[in-house]
């Protein structure tokens, strides 16, 4: 037993302990379960209930959902989890119908890896894992609707991620209507005619193969060759992310090579506009906003067309109106026009820099292109390093200057932004100044320097960047830019390139289309067949879910790592009696023979629609019935888009998770099955629990539970060692559990030292000494209504006197407002105070305050205050009562005496607030009738104010 349970206790055998809390813990979890205690009835289905209740406003709250690792839980991982079941308990307190419910996002790589190394299927390892996380989480009293709840591995889940799979693969973005629309439409625009088909053919002349091609232009999820991460020795595709600075694998430090690949994409970008306005009206932390507006890297800016050869680049630039000092061009070193331009010999006059040291422009294009395809886009792009490139051999014209200028390839220009094609401004431009010095390229100065620089350019030291000086150097006989501001020199340039037909003003995304297929095996299968002409065609519904295969192997195959030449072949590609299928697609076509797709969906797949499932969690006829949905996440005021009235996660996610969400609930939007255009509308980002690494004099970590603290200093087995502030988990030998913890104190205390560590959104140290703090204001609650030697409840049906029900109607005010704030540090503090007044008062606390006090504790500990209640005599749970309702008269603040002074002597006595400030209560002394009489109009020469009690005034 603990060393809380000490030999004081038996003395007190009805003493708040650990013991004691794990039994009232246990039990009231058992009767909770038993009597549905939280679950939260839906308008119409399976989970329909009281129609009284759902007449209450509804509060939809949401964690991010835990992926189930073997590890199971430390105390860092239930912190948003804690905060959440306070709110939503306290919700549920203050009249509203909550839907509060976990699911486990349980695809993903290391059930996988595991399952690569045992031979243990990962649904095995897997399904044990969410077992053991259960209990951990059952263990803290959090109020789930248990019926709610899933894996995103059940094939009932997935059966609908598949489903949408299809809806998006069968849809279009029609840019006219902005908006989604089913494919089918779109097909009879081409047949129709009202489209004109790409090619210029008629649809009906068109083979299924052609067809096939055109609209996987169109169709939101599409098959492409993509540009990926190949690493042959891991035998998969690997994330950008994954890929250290020289071009190897992180994981297994093997080369990795850039290869295409056909691969399953989502096009996200048709969404880029959308996804940033709706931004506005999302109830989110202006940092996440801001990483999202960035991720989406909207730019407006112009395409310029340069003559080459009587054909064109094109460029992208967000500085048009600096067109004149366009001195060189740099394409991608992919750029498909590189070969088109390249000629035999290098030109007259060629600069010997400009060359690399080749013999020819094919030569020095080559070994370039060599050099960069082993580079990270990161890399390239970093601002401080060195510029390289090449020379081309080509020269394009400047379509306003009529110069001729050189085109270069760098790998400062990436392929996959703009057109991968700059004009390079060096005058104006960091990286184009840095390469033109490199490579002694002209510079021309176009914008006017406001810096007291000269107007040459060869004296300068960096690139004259400005947004808001004057243009000059820029005129051509149809136009002149001269003298004009940056914003008006770009509408002008652009009107006259429009007018030339050779550029046009455009928006451009940094956003590019989502990478969904991974040669994985543990993911959602796709929902897709090829026929014997490779067209891809997607299962209908009733063939969902296509569940994933029993395989005997589940490592992508392997190849020589050095061998750039080999293709992926994935896990489930080696089940010929599961690829190779006889289908009737109910398309018309009658049976015929199709392989299926043998990549699975990406780890985000099922975490980007679960707040949908949670709504109506056993439909299988539709994604969601329309009224529920309606109904817990339909557009509202203050929310035009609908969406989870809280969603609690860390700020990790701040891009990819719930972008690709917000992704799906427009396309679903799009297509009429949901009302709600975004998934979340207000979100909150939880800080992290953190944990002291003690390290000893080799810097490895010691196990931090055996470090003992003399003196301000640290000792693990006699040695001393330091103390750093770090991540909580196993490798630093600093992972506390929860199950640790609630055997120590019991659930409530944990809960509430989580909650009273600091706000919530800031990130703060474990401390374990520290927990106890929390345990012991349990413990004196327990006193102030149950007596320790008899087990008596000791409340009098006695009025409450005025200090007390000051206390009482302050701390129900406050923690009223804290609670809905999220603020649960400061209401820990404040029934703190309150059952301290209590504690001080002595004698029998009077039954109004006592019950009062518990129902203000009890979204934070839930446990004690259900028994507490109980033993006040209620039989129905404290879950569904009312949360307190302060009475104003009590909260206004008491007032002080203020005396007013003039040298010394009392003019005034002021009623002031205890909490007024000194310029406050200056300038009320200083406006006081009986003062401003006393000075008589004399000029003041000091006033001493020692609030809230004296001022003294000094005249001149
Ligand atoms: C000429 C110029 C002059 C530019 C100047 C900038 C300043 P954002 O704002 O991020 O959209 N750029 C265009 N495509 C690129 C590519 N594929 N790789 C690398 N750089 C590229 O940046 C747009 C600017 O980045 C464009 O405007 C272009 O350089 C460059 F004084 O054109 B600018």
């Amino acid at each position: 037993m603990s060393e809380t349970n000490t030999a004081a206790e038996t003395a007190a055998p009805h003493r708040y302990t650990a013991a004691m809390a794990a039994d009232i813990e246990a039990r009231w979890q058992d009767v909770w379960d038993a009597e549905g205690t939280y679950a939260a009835p839906n308008p119409a289905g399976d989970l329909a209930g009281d129609p009284e209740y759902i007449a209450r406003p509804r509060k939809f709250v949401m964690d991010m959902f835990p992926y189930p690792s073997g590890a199971g839980l430390h105390v860092g991982h239930p912190l948003g989890y804690i905060a959440t079941d306070v709110y939503a308990r306290h919700q549920r307190m203050t009249g509203h119908n909550v839907l509060h419910t976990l699911g486990f996002d349980a695809f993903g790589l290391p059930a996988e890896q595991y399952a690569v190394q045992t031979g243990t299927h990962p649904r095995v390892s897997t399904e044990a894992n969410i077992v053991n996380m259960k209990a951990q989480l059952r263990r803290l009293g959090l109020g789930h609707d248990k019926r709610r709840s899933f894996a995103t591995i059940d094939p009932d889940y997935y059966k609908w991620t598949q489903w949408i799979f299809v809806q998006i693969f069968n849809s279009w973005y029609d840019e006219a209507a902005r908006k989604a629309r089913p494919i089918a439409e779109l097909v009879e625009q081409f047949e129709s005619g009202r489209r004109p088909v790409p090619g210029g053919r008629a649809w009906s002349e068109l083979s299924a193969v052609e067809r096939s091609d055109i609209l996987g232009e169109y169709r939101l999820a599409y098959a492409s060759d993509a540009p990926v991460n190949w690493c042959p020795g891991l035998g998969t595709v690997l994330a950008n992310e994954e890929v250290t600075a020289d071009g190897r694998s992180e994981r297994g430090n093997f080369p990795v090579f850039k290869a295409k690949l056909r691969q399953w994409n989502m096009r996200i970008t048709a969404y880029a506009d959308r996804l940033l306005e709706d931004l506005d009206e999302l109830d989110w932390p202006d940092a996440i906003k801001l990483q999202q507006r960035n991720w989406i890297g909207r730019s407006e800016g112009a395409r310029v067309d340069f003559p080459i050869d009587g054909e064109q680049i094109t460029v992208f630039t967000t500085r048009q109106d600096t067109l004149f000092g366009a001195t060189y061009m740099v394409l991608a070193p992919e750029h498909p026009l590189v070969e088109k331009f390249v000629p035999d010999a290098w030109p007259e006059g060629t600069h010997d820099v400009w060359t690399g040291g080749h013999a020819t422009p094919a030569e020095a294009v080559d070994a370039y292109r060599k050099q960069a395809a082993a580079k990270s886009d990161v890399e390239r792009q970093a601002e401080a390093k060195d510029k390289t490139g090449v020379f081309t051999g080509a020269y394009a014209v400047n379509p306003a200057s009529g110069e001729r200028v050189p085109v270069f390839i760098a790998d400062y220009v990436l392929m996959g932004y703009g057109t991968g094609a700059i004009m390079a401004v060096p005058a104006h431009d960091t990286r184009d100044f840095a390469f033109a010095r490199a490579f002694e390229l002209p510079m021309r100065c176009v914008v006017e320097p406001s810096d007291g620089r000269d107007a040459d350019p060869a004296s300068w030291d960096d690139a004259f960047v400005s947004h808001e000086a004057k243009i000059v150097n820029s005129a051509n006989d149809e136009i002149s830019l001269n003298g004009l501001g940056v914003a008006e020199a770009k509408a002008a340039i652009t009107e006259w390139l429009r007018n030339k037909g050779i550029g046009e003003g455009t928006v451009n995304f940094r956003l590019r289309d989502w990478l969904f297929s991974r040669q994985r095996y543990w993911g959602e299968p796709f929902p897709i067949v090829y026929d014997e002409d490779g067209v891809a065609h997607a299962l209908p519904e009733s063939m969902l879910p296509l569940e994933l295969p029993e395989v005997d192997d589940y490592a992508p195959r392997t190849f020589d790592p050095d061998d750039r030449h080999t293709q992926p072949e994935t896990p489930l590609s080696r089940n010929e009696d599961w690829v190779n299928v006889e289908l009737d697609l109910g398309d018309g076509a009658g049976l015929r023979r199709y392989r299926r797709e043998t990549n699975t969906m990406p780890n985000w797949a099922g975490s980007c629609w679960y707040e949908l499932r949670y709504l109506d969690p056993h439909n299988d006829s539709q994604l969601v019935d329309p009224e529920i949905e309606r109904y817990w996440m339909g557009p509202r005021e203050g929310a035009p888009h609908g969406g989870v009235d809280l969603y609690v996660g860390g700020a990790e996610h701040a891009v990819l998770h719930l972008l690709y969400a917000r992704f799906w609930s427009k396309v679903l939007y799009d297509l009429g099955h949901v009302s709600s255009a975004e998934p979340f509308h207000k979100l909150f980002n939880q800080g992290m629990i953190q944990a002291y690494v003690y390290r000893n004099s080799r810097g490895f970590p010691v196990p931090a539970a055996e470090v003992e603290e003399r003196d301000g200093k640290f000792f693990f087995e006699g040695e001393q060692v330091k103390r750093e502030l770090g991540k909580m988990g196993k490798s630093l030998k600093n992972a506390v559990t929860p199950d640790e913890i609630c055997a120590e104190y019991g659930a409530d205390t944990l809960r509430l030292y989580e909650m009273a560590m600091g706000p919530l959104d800031v990130s703060r140290p474990w401390d374990t000494r520290a927990v106890v703090g929390q345990y012991r204001l349990l413990q004196r609650l327990w006193r102030n209504v149950v007596d320790e030697t008899t087990g008596q409840v000791t409340v009098v049906d006695a009025e409450p006197d005025e200090d007390t029900l000051r206390a009482l109607h302050k701390a129900i005010d406050g923690v009223g407002q804290d609670m809905e704030g999220l603020r649960f540090n400061t209401a820990i503090a404040k029934i703190t105070e309150l059952n301290n007044h209590l504690t001080k008062a002595g004698g029998p606390v009077p039954r109004s305050v006592a019950e009062r006090l518990v129902l203000l504790i009890a979204p934070l500990a839930p446990h004690i205050a259900e028994e507490l209640w109980h033993r006040l005599g209620h039989s129905s749970s404290v879950v569904h009562q009312d949360f307190p309702v302060a009475d104003p008269a009590y909260v206004v603040d008491e007032t002080v005496t203020c005396v007013v002074q003039i040298k010394g002597k009392i003019k005034a006595r002021l009623e002031v607030s205890p909490s007024v400030s000194d310029e406050e209560l200056e300038k009320l002394a200083l406006g006081e009738p009986a003062v401003v009489a006393a000075l008589g109009g004399a000029g003041i020469r000091k006033v001493i104010v020692r609030a809230p009690k004296l001022v003294n005034i000094v005249p001149a």
